[in-house]
């Protein structure tokens, strides 16, 4: 049997009613123990006049490896009718994104799936909110970031 571990997701929307699609998601995701306060946030990367964001971590403790969390939270994406199309913006508007945060101690380096996530360490609108729910945590990989836990790198 696969262990139960501590799974961080980041919820974001900055397009629609924003605060019931992440409500909406946060509903449909299974065995979550715990969610952050809501952040707005300015858009990070993108066209210049998007909207603000609402950002926030869950916590789940699930056994669902990491692959199939990543396959989840795109289910929830279209049901929140994000578009995919050619002509969505690279860090442009969107509905919502759930990106795969951290997976216990899992990592992955696949081209479609990389755990930790790899601008988490750099992007406020996660590291504050995930300080609300974990700030002791070192992910794997970190260890050699001078900076350290998620509590000193959220307080930026
Ligand atoms: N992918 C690889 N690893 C992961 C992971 N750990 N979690 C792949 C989720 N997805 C992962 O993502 C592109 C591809 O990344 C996916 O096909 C998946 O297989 P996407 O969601 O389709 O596209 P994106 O979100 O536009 O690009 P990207 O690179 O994921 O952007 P980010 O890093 O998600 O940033 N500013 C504020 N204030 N708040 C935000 O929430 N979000 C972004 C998007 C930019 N600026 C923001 C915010
Ligand atoms: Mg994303």
């Amino acid at each position: 049997m696969s262990p139960i571990r501590r799974v961080f997701l980041g919820l974001g929307s900055n397009l629609g009613d924003r605060e019931t699609l992440l409500r909406q998601a946060v509903e449909r995701l299974p065995d979550v123990v715990a969610i952050s306060d809501l952040y707005e946030t300015e858009p990070l990367g993108g066209p210049v006049d998007q909207p603000p964001f609402l950002n926030l971590v869950v916590e789940l403790r699930t056994d669902l490896p990491a692959r199939q969390l990543l396959e989840l939270a795109q289910r929830l994406e279209a049901n929140a009718g994000r578009d995919r199309s050619e002509t969505a913006v690279r860090f442009g508007p969107r509905t919502l994104d759930i990106d795969i945060l951290i997976v216990g101690s899992e990592t992955a380096d696949d081209p479609d799936l990389v755990v930790p996530h790899p601008r988490m360490h750099e992007r406020a609108f996660v590291l504050r909110p995930l300080a609300d729910l974990a700030p002791e945590l070192v992910p794997a990989g970190w260890e050699n970031h001078t900076e350290g836990s998620v509590r000193r790198l959220g307080k930026l």
